[in-house]
């Protein structure tokens, strides 16, 4: 994995709130990690570390919703390997010009053919529980992705549109656009969608407050991915706030500090990790 950020990608970045890569994965890597997918969801734990998070297992629930998996990383050395990657961290910091990045979390994310929606939202709404409330994503696709795979979905330029509390539903919504809809229609603002129409083994970034979503998968084909979410290198927990995805992860918080354990939120990069 290799990128050399210029100022033109960043320039779009900050134009559009997010950046649309054709290639980042190292294509030698992607069997591999496809590989990891029924393990993990079998509740196969490499490391016999459970992840955070566990919301589909073989067997027990129904075939035709998206299956996640949030830190992942704790469970699997290979995906470790990918979601703590220093390029990473270090185009996650570069993006949103912080001096460093660490993990807040991951996602192993595999709609199947027929898989449902994920409802519109902003990731950052949901770390309310760290100073400062803000958040990078990397999104590492293992499949070539269309709109009929159910692709992610970007609205263009909606970082610029303000955090909102985050609404409605994540897994599976009736309308997957609704939170979005009632914004945009309440705020008066227009929608322009990007598509990350991407080979496998390509990549997105977005920014924290960008709105994002994605519908049904109607392809015959399976649309796996795997998620960094960053934050910066010196991001710190909020004292009081229990928002958002707090009751999951504010647990690794100490009682008599506000730092955030690399045990548990690694460092990915910090401008002096080559
Ligand atoms: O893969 C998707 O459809 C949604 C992913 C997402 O919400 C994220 O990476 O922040």
């Amino acid at each position: 994995m290799d990128l050399e950020l210029n100022s033109n990608l960043i320039n779009d970045f900050n134009n559009n709130g997010f950046l649309i890569l054709d290639k980042f994965i190292d294509k030698e890597y992607l069997e591999r990690l496809r590989g990891r997918f029924e393990p993990l969801f079998k509740g196969e734990f490499e490391t016999g570390i459970e992840p955070d998070e566990w919301n589909w297992k073989f067997g027990k629930d129904p075939e035709d919703v998206t299956r996640q998996i949030c830190n992942a990383w704790k469970a699997d050395t290979l995906i470790r390997e990918l979601v703590c990657h220093k390029v990473v961290g270090e185009c996650c910091a570069r993006l949103m010009n912080w001096n460093g990045s660490r993990l807040i979390q991951d996602n192993v994310l595999w709609k199947p053919p027929g898989g449902k929606s994920l409802g519109f939202h902003q990731d950052a709404a949901y770390d309310d529980w760290i100073i400062p409330q803000t958040m990078t994503t990397c999104w590492m696709s293992l499949d070539d992705t269309s709109k009929k795979t159910g692709t992610l979905e970007y609205i263009m330029g909606s970082h610029k549109w303000g955090l909102q509390p985050p609404k409605g539903e994540f897994h599976s919504p009736d309308d997957y656009k609704k939170e979005l809809n009632k914004f945009v229609k309440k705020n008066n603002k227009q929608i322009e969608i990007s598509y990350v129409e991407i080979p496998a083994g390509g990549a997105a970034f977005h920014h924290g407050y960008t709105w994002h979503g994605s519908g049904v998968n109607n392809s015959k084909n399976h649309r796996r991915s795997i998620v960094s979410h960053c934050v910066p290198h010196d991001a710190k927990f909020h004292p009081t706030n229990t928002g958002g995805t707090a009751k999951i992860y504010k647990k690794y918080k100490k009682d008599d500090s506000n730092e955030m354990d690399s045990k548990f939120f690694p460092l990915l990069w910090d401008g002096n990790l080559n």
